[in-house]
């Protein structure tokens, strides 16, 4: 039977599981469409990159001899729904539709629906890309009352056999975080970072996002991104020989005008399949055993992929669609408008965000400890920064991005993700970042009128949330430091507050 296969714009990988037995008859289909391009406002680098790697993937299937459908934005197709259907009118005879299983809920229901809507089978297949299957997860998360990543994070090294000798892990533990919150010293030399040449292709994809996309966030011209999945790999060496050796150390570390650091910038190939996860612990893996990198890099480094990266994914289709409606803090306040344009008196945030529109790229301190915890002390609306989130980075997907922003930032799912809200005053950025020696506002002042905002947001926000936090056990320290001040400094505290909220814009 000849079928439909769907290969979607974050299934960029060539092992994808809908491809594994392609047939000489069966027809691939890959789609630029109105539904996936504004469920929302993608960065401009976003849409670049994924429209430009389906466009070389699409071709590299076709070299190969597979019959390859690929619909262009141009062609003005409004949905995913309505490319199947054009591609079922023009081809009758594919009696079945196949997809590896997509990465969001909202998406996954309205595959659901084509079942009825075509009259033909709808075959969802594992993406066994990633090392956990969605059952495999299930499985390890029932019967437990908390869900830890540390103890799946345990489960995967066994499972893959990653930095294992014996059934132990290698060095004797199995995490080293604590080894990895080093701030750094501004005269670090930084290792090099790779830019890639456009193609052909892919300068024609920025011509069509600065002509479709106009007001969407970034620029899209100065685009430097791997869009194959050879030069996602060498982008990834590159990482291995320069960034890595010293990941581990400064993972943490945030540094005035340095985006980059000793991050690998490769996630955003990753979610989209240019790279695969086992190949890319492997090379981790391999670099630690020739003595090129020391353990707690290539750890922490592993960690990241199949502990966080499998866990929070696992959790993501578990809980959902409830998981999506959580705040179990209330936040409603709406989104300032610098975290779109970085216009604020704030360095550590004017930072972030530039980043962000610079590069569709921040690192995940900068994402958790400065916009993310900004917006769990202001209180910003769970749905808002998720959506921010969800469209200014590259990387982002609602599977990994939602748990990691409702969940981890805003403590939004009452602990289901982090065992206590990752709430910092301005102490913690002044420690692992140079930005407060540059900012309009003075780190060590809580109620002063240039008072650095983050210091009474940070007591106002266990004030306000006392009745849902303080019985916390990892909050009491902060709660008995809260009351081991004085009633007046409590009262200036919370008067300093509520003004920086009332003016939260101006900041
Ligand atoms: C993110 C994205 C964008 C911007 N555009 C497309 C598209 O036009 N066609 C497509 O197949 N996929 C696109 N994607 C990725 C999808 O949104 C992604 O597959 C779902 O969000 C599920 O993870
Ligand atoms: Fe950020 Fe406060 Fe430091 Fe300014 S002083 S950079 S607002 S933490």
């Amino acid at each position: 039977m000849a079928k439909l296969i769907l290969v979607l714009g974050d299934q960029l990988s060539p092992a994808l599981s809908s491809l594994r037995d392609v047939q000489p008859q069966d027809r691939v289909l890959m789609a630029e469409v109105a539904s996936e391009a504004n469920y929302t406002p993608h960065h401009k680098q976003k849409i670049v990159l994924i429209f430009s790697a389906m466009r070389h993937f699409a071709s590299v299937l076709q070299q190969q001899g597979i019959q390859v459908s690929y619909i262009d934005y141009q062609q003005k197709v409004s949905s995913l729904t309505e490319a199947v259907a054009i591609e079922l009118s023009r081809y009758p005879e594919l009696q079945q539709i196949c997809i590896t299983e997509c990465g969001e809920y909202r998406l996954e229901q309205e595959i659901l629906s084509w079942q009825m809507q075509f009259q033909r089978p709808v075959v969802l297949m594992e993406d066994d890309r990633f090392i956990a299957s969605k059952a495999m997860f299930q499985h390890w998360a029932q019967d437990r009352k908390q869900y830890r990543m540390e103890y799946f994070y345990r489960e995967m090294r066994r499972y893959t056999g990653l930095l294992m000798q014996d059934g132990l892990p290698v060095g004797g533990q199995w995490n080293f975080d604590a080894s990895n919150r080093k701030a750094m010293s501004a005269k670090q030399q930084l290792p090099p970072i790779l830019k890639f040449e456009q193609d052909d292709i892919t300068r024609e994809v920025i011509a069509l996002v600065q002509q479709q996309f106009p007001n969407n966030m970034g620029n899209a011209e100065h685009f430097s991104y791997a869009v194959t999945g050879k030069q996602a790999r060498q982008a990834f060496l590159h990482f291995v020989e320069h960034q890595l050796p010293l990941f581990g150390d400064y993972q943490d570390a945030m540094q005035l005008d340095e985006p980059h650091l000793f991050h690998s910038i490769c996630s955003m190939y990753l979610n989209c399949g240019l790279l695969d996860v086992r190949w890319v612990c492997q090379k981790v893996e391999l670099a630690y055993k020739e003595g090129k990198v020391p353990l707690n890099a290539a750890e922490g480094f592993i960690r990241q992929l199949i502990g966080w990266r499998e866990f929070v994914r696992g959790l993501y289709w578990l809980l959902m669609p409830e998981y999506k409606e959580r705040n179990f803090l209330n936040a409603q306040t709406a989104l300032p408008g610098y975290y779109w344009t970085a216009q604020t008196k704030m360095r550590c945030m004017q930072q972030a965000i530039s980043h962000t529109i610079e590069h569709a790229y921040s690192h995940h301190i900068q994402r958790l400890m400065v916009t993310g915890n900004f917006a769990l002390l202001a209180g910003l609306s769970v749905d808002e920064i998720c959506n921010w989130y969800l469209a200014v980075y590259a990387d982002a997907y609602e599977w990994v991005e939602l748990p990691n922003t409702l969940g981890m930032a805003l403590f939004a799912d009452e602990g289901v993700l982090a065992s206590k809200p990752y709430a910092a005053s301005g102490k913690y950025i002044q420690r692992m970042s140079n930005y407060c020696k540059s900012c309009s506002y003075d780190v060590a002042e809580t109620t002063s009128p240039t008072a650095c905002p983050f210091n009474a947001l940070y007591w106002n926000f266990l004030e306000r949330n006392q009745a849902l936090l303080s019985g916390n056990a990892r909050m009491q320290l902060s709660y008995q430091n809260w009351y081991r001040k004085s009633d007046e400094e409590r009262a200036q505290i919370t008067e300093k507050a509520q003004q920086l909220l009332i003016h939260l814009e101006q900041l």
